[in-house]
């Protein structure tokens, strides 16, 4: 990497981690003015910001406000870099609609929202749910969109169990034939999805895509 290059991404990763948004919305707007992959910005900078203040709140050496104020600032600079993502991948002729969601209960929102956007730029129309989604959200979803797939994220361990849940409430609706269903988030593992009965798993969102484009060959 460049000097120039490592300077630019350290610094947009210390923005992140800082909460500082403007700054992030900023030099995003910089990584794609130099020339920059922005697909390596966001894992190099502002998913591995937010991982490592996480550390540091996991250790006491960081307080709620400040991780809320970088998945803030990761947001702002995620939606700028996207364009540029998706404007790489050339016009849009949506190849599948997907509908994605975080569980009911959990209101981690960072890993979902890089999986939809990655899907953006793939070419998937994405319908986002949002955070804490119960079943029948997810159900009506299904019925209004007619979505290819449903995505479920979950990121504790105690509300990755809603995911079996919903798909269970899509069955009872009669709607499990209609769509695929996949699952991610870090507790979950490709076991997990097997055990509830989803079509597919993902460790990240790289391979969420590859996933998608699997289950829609
Ligand atoms: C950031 C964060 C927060 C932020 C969230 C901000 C936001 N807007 O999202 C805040 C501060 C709000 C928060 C709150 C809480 N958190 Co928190 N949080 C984290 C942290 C540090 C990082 C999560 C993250 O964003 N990772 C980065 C993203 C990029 O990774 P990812 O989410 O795994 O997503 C990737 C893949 O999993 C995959 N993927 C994700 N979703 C999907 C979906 C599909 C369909 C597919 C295919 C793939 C896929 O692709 C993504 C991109 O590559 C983790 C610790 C950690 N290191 O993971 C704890 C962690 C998840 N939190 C935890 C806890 C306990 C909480 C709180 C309960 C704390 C509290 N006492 O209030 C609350 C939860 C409130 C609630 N009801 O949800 C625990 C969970 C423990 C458990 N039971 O399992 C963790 C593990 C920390 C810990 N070790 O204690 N948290």
């Amino acid at each position: 990497m460049s000097f120039e290059k490592e300077e630019l991404l350290n610094k947009l990763k210390e923005s992140a981690i800082n909460g500082d948004s403007d700054q992030v919305v900023k030099l995003s707007k910089k990584v794609i003015e130099v020339g920059i992959d922005p697909l390596e910005a966001v894992e190099k900078a502002l998913i591995a910001g937010v991982l490592e203040l996480g550390e540091k709140w996991i250790n006491g050496e960081a307080f709620i406000v400040d991780m809320i104020a970088a998945a803030e600032a990761m947001k702002a600079g995620l939606s700028i870099l996207k364009e540029e993502i998706v404007k790489r991948g050339g016009s849009i002729k949506y190849r599948g609609k997907i509908v994605i969601g975080t569980v009911e209960g959990d209101i981690h929102d960072i890993g979902k929202s890089i999986v939809a956007s990655l899907l953006e730029a793939a070419g998937y129309e994405v319908i986002d749910l949002g955070v804490d989604v119960p079943a029948q959200k997810f159900i009506e979803a299904i019925k209004q969109y007619n979505p290819d797939i449903i995505g479920m994220s979950a990121l504790m361990t105690t509300t990755m169990l809603k995911q079996r849940e919903i798909i269970e409430a899509i069955k009872q609706a009669n709607l499990r034939d209609k769509v695929k269903i996949i699952v991610g988030g870090a507790p979950t593992t490709e076991d997990w999805a097997k055990e509830i009965g989803a079509d597919g798993w993902a460790p990240d969102a790289a391979s969420a895509v590859e996933l998608v484009k699997k289950l829609l060959k």
